[in-house]
């Protein structure tokens, strides 16, 4: 969580350079649902994230030099380049995709959960969405299909109550989220999207519920976006969120919180997390030199990659 904040700050404040040319939605104060849930995961799992997708790709194992890379749309990316911030990939550590099409990544996911179901493995597929994907149509046709044919798929809802500036009770009936699966007759879950270890505990019991073949899982965890939707920027004096909502949510930082926690229980100490810290910074710091020194993409190949080659 601490790798994944301290990335992203960085990204945040280099970003007015420039030279990251693509959109960029960070995950700050959301750390705790991509690091609890992947903690339940194999590497060969396969996980499907969206526009908010920097948190997914790390935590899942993905190589920071090549998400740099992508961000400046170098040739070193794990796209080549071509995709920036919301369509990165990585098949060799099960990150299987994301894209910035609000439920765009939810068909696929199932689709990979079939394919890990006709293949007997024991693999799983993982959605991430948010709160706003349950008003799309593929959310609910993917929801019957999975249903349907029992698919080891755990749909991974975060609930930061926004779609961009529009409150979920502007946009939807007043009703919590995760009813909605359990009217499919699946498990379903949630717990308070900054408390990792009741993530990855939840997780955990879902993943071996969809491994042992009882069909899709349904997890909602509520977070806070601290920083604009899109953006490097802080937007509360925009005024769309109730006065004090941000501070709130801010309030229970799911770093804050597990530092202390880790601190009060004797497992780590105050010096333990600063050369964590700086060890991280390093690894930022030779991330932004590998990404700044790789070349741009040939123009030659511009029309590559369409189609398969
Ligand atoms: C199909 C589609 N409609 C609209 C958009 C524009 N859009 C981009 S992100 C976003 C909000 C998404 O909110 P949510 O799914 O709750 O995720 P969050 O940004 O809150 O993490 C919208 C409407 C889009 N990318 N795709
Ligand atoms: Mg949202």
């Amino acid at each position: 969580m601490l790798r994944i904040r301290l990335v992203e700050e960085a990204l945040a404040s280099r970003y007015k350079e420039q030279e990251m040319r693509c959109p960029m939605h960070l995950s700050i104060g959301q750390e705790a649902v991509a690091v609890g849930v992947s903690s339940a995961l194999n590497k060969d799992d396969e996980v499907f994230s969206n526009h908010r997708g920097h948190a997914h790709y790390l935590a899942k194992g993905g190589d920071l030099n090549r998400m740099f890379a992508e961000l400046y749309g170098k040739t070193t990316g794990c796209c080549g380049g071509r995709g920036g911030s919301m369509h990165m990939i990585d098949l060799s550590v099960g990150f299987s995709g994301s894209t910035p099409i609000v439920g765009g990544t939810v068909p696929v996911a199932a689709g990979a959960a079939w394919a890990a179901q006709l293949q007997n493995t024991d693999r799983v597929a993982v959605a991430f969405f948010g709160d706003a994907c349950f008003e799309e149509g593929v959310l609910h046709e993917s929801f019957n299909f999975a249903a349907l044919h029992k698919l080891p798929l755990i749909f991974v809802c975060e609930n930061n109550c926004y779609s961009v500036y529009t409150r979920i009770h502007e946009r939807q009936p007043d009703r919590p989220i995760h009813l909605i699966a359990k009217a499919h007759g699946w498990s379903t879950d949630h717990s308070d999207g900054n408390d990792i270890i009741s993530i990855a505990t939840i997780t955990q019991d879902a993943v071996e519920r969809a491994r042992e073949g009882y069909g899709p899982q349904f997890l909602e965890f509520p977070v806070c976006r601290w920083r604009e939707h899109c953006g490097p920027n802080w937007d509360d004096h925009l005024r769309y969120r109730p006065e004090g909502e941000l501070a709130a949510g801010q309030e229970k930082c799911p770093i804050k919180r597990t530092r202390e926690w880790l601190t009060e229980n004797n497992e780590m100490k105050e010096q333990d997390f600063q050369e964590m810290e700086a060890g991280i910074q390093k690894e930022i710091e030779a991330a932004f030199e590998f990404a700044l020194s790789s070349s741009i993409p040939d123009k030659k190949d511009l029309s590559r990659y369409l189609y398969a080659e």
